[in-house]
């Protein structure tokens, strides 16, 4: 077991109104972010996506195990076999695992089993969680609040996205082991979700739904 040596924390101060100001202004910028299904296919700059995955790998995460690997797929072949994997999930899904319940709540969101959007869209980048770490001498060590850490990943990621100018979508087809396979991931590793993103298609819409206000999601103890 190693100590790391510790430094002084780089913390920059702000005067009260700059950090409203800040407050706000990020607040209006990340509301803006919306799931996108229609993506164009115009090619997006790799290290525009490098660095937004280095922005979600400063997450941070249970005793500093940064449980996540990413995969980002521009390759179509590959993209092509993620969509073909997606569609049996999904149509088995849509025909017949998911509820009648669940079926209901996705109706408006007007989604089925077709995922044209694996293919089109530029990149995807197929998140996993690390259920155990292999040292560089092979040993295992096992990961804390795994599920939590690649969340936190995860909505960096989305914000840095967003923040760079992209559309995205958080795709779940449920199973995704095959996502395992077609990109040869270990078994030590879980998918978790695979993040779509690009420019959205010309004259892409998006359903009218809302967000609740901060009385119904929030309660202030003062
Ligand atoms: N994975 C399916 C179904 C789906 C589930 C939920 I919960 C959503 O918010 C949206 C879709 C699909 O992608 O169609």
């Amino acid at each position: 077991m190693h100590e790391w040596p510790f430094k002084p924390l780089e913390f920059e101060m702000l005067p009260e109104d700059e950090m409203q100001r800040r407050a706000l202004a990020f607040y209006q910028q990340i509301r803006r972010r919306r799931t996108v299904r229609e993506f164009a296919d115009r090619a997006v700059p790799r290290d525009i996506i490098e660095n937004a995955i280095r922005a979600a790998g400063s997450a941070p995460s249970g005793a500093n195990m940064q449980p996540w690997h990413f995969v980002a797929v521009a390759d179509p072949a590959l993209k092509t076999r993620i969509r073909a994997a997606a569609e049996v999930e999904e149509r088995a899904l849509y025909q017949h695992r998911a509820s009648e319940e669940w079926l209901q709540a996705l109706a408006p969101l007007g989604t089925d089993e077709h995922k044209p959007f694996l293919e089109t869209a530029p990149w995807l980048i197929a998140v996993f969680l690390k259920k155990f770490t292999t040292d560089a001498a092979g040993r295992r060590h096992k990961n804390y609040y795994t599920a939590e850490s690649v969340g936190i990943a995860c909505g960096f990621l989305l914000a840095a996205l967003h923040w760079s100018g992209l559309a995205t979508l958080t795709h779940t087809p449920s199973p995704m082991k095959f996502l395992s396979e077609v990109l040869d991931r270990p078994d030590s590793e879980r998918p978790y979700i695979l993040v779509v993103t690009g420019y959205p298609a010309e004259g892409a819409t998006v359903p009218v739904i809302g967000k609740e206000p901060l009385e119904r999601i929030a309660t202030f103890m003062v």
